[in-house]
């Protein structure tokens, strides 16, 4: 543990080839946010002006890139994937460091990040595209993906490796280049990717990294004409932004944003798997997921029952330092996000719902350094409460009685964000009316909100997203564009579109 500045290691951007100090060479830190004495490095607080050099890099690169035949940017995919696997635990270790998230799931978002350059990798021989019949004689229609240029890529902190992999891979495997902002709180994961990206052979000015603030690097990142594709996930404030400043250039945005995903429990559910599912739905990655389980609406034959349990599996839940094999739930990413959870704490409160536990940051001891807080449920919540609408992204349920079937999946899709939901029920008629009526983009049925595998479309509907997947082939509708080719071989004038007489 580097406590002194000292000791603390400087990290760079990637430009072009090489590990370089931002402009103004001014520099942030990164800390434990288990124990705050912790710094896991310095890096770079960059400005508009690496992002200019990073694009120009970007830019120039891809004119080589596009040529390389995409089974050949594979390999050096595979080639990375591998690397991913043999260094998963280390890789883990320094995630939990700098984001808190216990070492089971940083194992498990190191994993997603090799399955998705795996998958992509495959994706080099395929990338299929349509042959059909010309309306005319001795004439081919065809129809290939083309790479679009430089990508912007943007990605929050939760998953720290797993989602740069879901765009940056798919972008590269495209034949685009990259510009990659990684949030403030885990550049460090952010790096150790690219790292290992470079490793592989990935040729100089493909892939740059640049590490700082959203209003300096981001905001650049997408306003700039050079830059064909915005892939970011991220809050749907921010989201709203990146939309409006990529707007004037015509770019093309994909955007993965908030949730408040809800599990349904019917009067025949398996209660106990019920319980489970809500656990780790609610409080896995400390319910800072956009996939968490945030709303739990239950049938009142068994909401006596669920809320019983769910409340003393939740008050039993060992919260601590992630690193630590016992704990099974770890603090909150930083300062801001504690105090956003204890301010919807006191909404739920002032709104009348009842804390049914939890409801305190967590200090002294073991805690004394760190961003704890307890998981927390709140019962007898009204859909209309705030604590119901509003993404928390905090270890807080919020728990619903409802009568019927109808009137959970009305509780369900009365919210903003569509990204997840979920059903806990025996009986399949209600499961598949409730996948097809909850307007979301992920669906389960007798399992948690979470849990998406990398070769099905992620994303979602309303204020979540606008309207692209990613991940499973989707991705490559994102990163790609079609190209129509129509080939003549007649030797003589045919002309589509006109009454053709001759058959
Ligand atoms: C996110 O929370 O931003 O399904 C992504 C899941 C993970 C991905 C979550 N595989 O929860």
């Amino acid at each position: 543990m580097s406590t002194s500045a000292a000791r603390t290691t400087t990290f760079h951007n990637f430009i072009d080839g090489a590990w370089v100090a931002s402009v103004s060479g001014d520099l942030f830190e990164d800390r434990n946010p288990a124990d705050t004495d912790d710094v896991v490095g310095a890096f770079q607080k960059s400005t508009a002006a690496d992002v200019a050099n990073a694009i120009d890099a970007a830019r120039l690169a891809y004119e080589r890139w596009r040529l390389v035949p995409a089974p050949k940017r594979a390999e050096l995919l595979f080639r990375a994937a591998q690397l991913v696997a043999d260094r998963k635990d280390p890789l883990a270790r320094e995630m939990t460091r700098e984001m808190g998230k216990v070492l089971d799931e940083t194992r498990g978002d190191v994993q997603e990040a090799i399955d998705m350059t795996f998958f992509m990798a495959g994706e080099g021989r395929r990338q299929y595209g349509q042959t059909v019949p010309s309306e005319l004689r001795d004439k081919f229609a065809l129809s290939i993906r083309q790479p679009m240029g430089v990508a912007s890529i943007i990605t929050p902190w939760n998953f720290p490796m797993a989602i740069p992999s879901w765009k940056i891979i798919p972008a590269l495997v495209c034949g685009n280049t990259i510009v990659f902002k990684p949030a403030t709180l885990t550049p460090l994961s952010a790096l150790n990717f690219v790292k290992i990206l470079e490793e592989a052979g990935i040729p100089r000015g493909v892939v740059n990294l640049v590490t700082g603030g959203g209003g300096d690097v981001g905001t650049a990142m997408v306003i700039n004409d050079t830059v064909r594709i915005v892939s970011f996930t991220g809050s749907t404030d921010v989201g709203r932004t990146v939309s409006e400043h990529a707007a004037p250039s015509f770019k093309k945005v994909h955007l993965e944003m908030g949730g408040k995903n809800v599990i349904m429990i019917m009067d025949d559910a398996n209660l106990e798997l019920a319980v489970e599912g809500c656990l780790w739905g609610g409080f896995g990655t400390s319910g800072q997921r956009c996939t968490a389980a945030s709303r739990v609406v239950v049938h009142e034959k068994v909401y006596d029952s669920f809320l019983d349990q769910f409340v003393s599996r939740a008050k039993a839940l060992r919260v601590g330092d992630g690193l630590r094999p016992e704990t099974q739930m770890g603090p909150v990413v930083s300062a801001g996000q504690l105090e956003t959870v204890m301010k919807y704490v006191e909404i739920g409160r002032e709104e009348g719902a009842k804390l049914a536990c939890g409801g305190h940051r967590l200090t002294g001891g073991p805690y004394a350094k760190g961003f704890f807080h307890e998981p927390t449920v709140f019962a007898d919540v009204a859909p209309s409460m705030r604590i119901a609408q509003e993404e928390i992204f905090g270890p807080v349920v919020s728990v619903m009685p409802c009568r019927s079937f109808d009137e959970a999946v009305a509780i369900g899709n009365g919210v903003q964000y569509g990204l997840s939901a979920s059903i806990y029920t025996q009986d399949v008629n209600r499961a598949f009316a409730a996948m097809r009526d909850m307007y979301t983009g992920i669906f389960y049925v007798n399992a948690p909100t979470i849990g998406a595998e990398v070769h099905l479309p992620f994303g979602g509907t309303k204020a979540t997203g606008n309207g692209h997947r990613e991940a499973g082939t989707a991705a490559l509708d994102v990163f790609s564009e079609w190209k129509s080719v129509y080939v003549d071989f007649s030797g003589r004038l045919q002309r589509a579109q006109i009454d053709a007489t001759e058959l």
